[in-house]
């Protein structure tokens, strides 16, 4: 996040091939390099002729794109947007485990869903009824119950600018599953649910709740 112009392509923290079955080589290579690295060329082209916003941040960017010139602000909000978005949905999958490991965060999903199962089918649902392209998140929120909030997103707007703290996110993009599901939307999230990094949500959710109770939220 503290990156800023010019923009370079996030390593992914895994091999292409990691996430099979649920998402194959093919599937997370042609996203990664030429989805998300458009992304990150056209950031850097709509800055090239502005200096003056080249120190910004990708949260700067894509929190206060309404600050810039008319020329730029759409194609940043869609490509700052389309960087950050890319850069947590892929760091918030890892090749699955036996065992979901994050002790707080199921405890607060229990709290505000009941269960595992019904987070899931509410989740899940959500995410199949985006219309078009977009997001589900699931968001650290402090007016919600527990803390947690799932909310989705159109095109490539993030939750930064509502104050939310993403936990994890889902691409429902096709360019995300059209290979493999191909129009078999609530088949790839029923597979991408196998592939959530929950060790890294809950390190997140638990700095999160930490900020919030300093913070007297
Ligand atoms: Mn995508």
């Amino acid at each position: 996040m503290e990156q800023h112009y010019k923009f370079t392509l996030m390593d992914l923290p895994y091999a292409y091939d990691a996430l099979e079955p649920y998402l194959t080589e093919e599937v997370v290579k042609i996203h990664h390099t030429r989805h998300h690295q458009a992304y990150v060329n056209n950031l850097n082209e709509a800055l090239t002729p502005y200096p003056q916003y080249q120190g910004w941040t990708l949260e700067q960017l894509v929190t206060r794109y309404q600050e810039l010139p008319l020329s730029i602000s759409a194609k940043v909000r869609n490509n700052a947007g389309g960087v950050n978005n890319h850069n947590l949905y892929f760091l918030g999958m890892a090749p699955p485990k036996e065992r979901i490991e994050a002790p707080q965060l199921l405890l607060a999903i229990e709290e505000g869903y009941g269960t595992f199962e019904d987070f899931t089918a509410v989740f899940l649902k959500e995410a199949a009824d985006v219309f078009g392209s977009g997001y589900c998140w699931l968001v650290g929120d402090p007016r919600a119950k527990a803390g947690l909030r799932i909310v989705t997103t159109p095109n490539q707007d993030t939750v930064l600018p509502m104050g939310l703290f993403p936990l994890f996110t889902v691409d429902v993009w096709e360019h995300a599953y059209y290979l493999q599901y191909l129009n078999k939307r609530p088949e790839y999230l029923k597979n991408w649910f196998y592939l959530i990094n929950w060790e890294r949500a809950n390190i997140i959710f638990v700095n999160y709740q930490r900020q919030r109770y300093s913070r007297g939220l």
